[in-house]
């Protein structure tokens, strides 16, 4: 299976995504890329309902200011279908600022599926709740269905809840699946701002206060995938 990557650079050189993604999708074992990699969902985008417009410039903006700071490393934002709004989005707006797109670009596909669709990568975002439980749909279900029981005890001995705006890691057990299937070393849930009436911390449609948090999701994130790879 060929990778569906894409390079936000060169989004509008060509529409055959498939094409421009060869260099990255043959990525080799070889180096040690994967270790210096992130995967990240979008945070707040779909159960969260968060407004997909701010939230592309929130996740640009502290991409950009991330790459700045930390040489090589790499973020790579994750959806499930080729038809995201969000990644089209992202890919756009960061066309248009100086992003190198070998450091941060998008790719389609399953997160708990990384490695066996050709991209290297150790360390994982999820999109959690405040009580880091399994479950719930959504990438949080992926994520601890495809991790297997050994996440929940894992990210029990990290944290018991999360506050809006942060986030934790959890060293993956080499015994998960997840670790040995696709080479996931770390799960880092984040928990961002929700704008469904119907999940806990509704935020009322406060963008100010909501993008406010979900830049501190993103910050915390980077922050925190920046200590597992110094
Ligand atoms: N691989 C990659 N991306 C995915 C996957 C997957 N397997 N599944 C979903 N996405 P969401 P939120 C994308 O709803 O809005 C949960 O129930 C999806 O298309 O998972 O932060 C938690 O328990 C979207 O772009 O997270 C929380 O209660 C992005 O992941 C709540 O939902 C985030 O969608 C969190 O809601």
């Amino acid at each position: 299976v060929e990778a569906d990557i894409t390079c936000p650079m060169e989004v509008e050189k060509g529409s055959n995504d498939k094409k421009e993604s060869g260099e990255h999708a043959k990525e080799s074992d070889s180096d040690d890329v994967g270790s210096r990699t992130l995967a990240f969902p979008s945070i707040s985008t779909a159960d969260f309902q968060f407004d997909l417009d701010r939230a592309s410039d929130i996740i640009v903006d502290t991409a950009a200011d991330f790459l700045q700071k930390f040489d090589s490393i790499r973020l790579v934002l994750v959806d499930l279908s080729e038809k995201s709004r969000i990644l089209s989005l992202v890919k756009e707006k960061a066309s248009k600022k100086s992003i190198d797109c070998s450091r941060f670009f998008t790719f389609v596909g399953d997160i708990t599926q990384l490695r066996t669709r050709g991209l290297q990568c150790s360390v994982i975002a999820n999109a959690a709740n405040w009580r880091l439980k399994p479950g719930g749909g959504g990438v949080n279900a992926a994520i601890f269905s495809a991790a297997g029981e050994s996440l929940q005890h894992a990210t029990r001995k990290c944290a018991d809840a999360l506050r809006p705006g942060t986030s934790v890691v959890v060293p993956l057990p080499s015994i998960s699946p997840l670790h040995q299937r696709e080479g996931v070393t770390h799960v880092i849930h984040v928990l961002g701002p929700n704008m469904n009436p119907m999940r806990p911390d509704y935020m009322k449609n406060d963008y100010t206060k909501g993008s406010k948090i979900l830049h501190e999701a993103y910050n915390s994130l980077f922050e925190n995938f920046a200590s597992i790879v110094q």
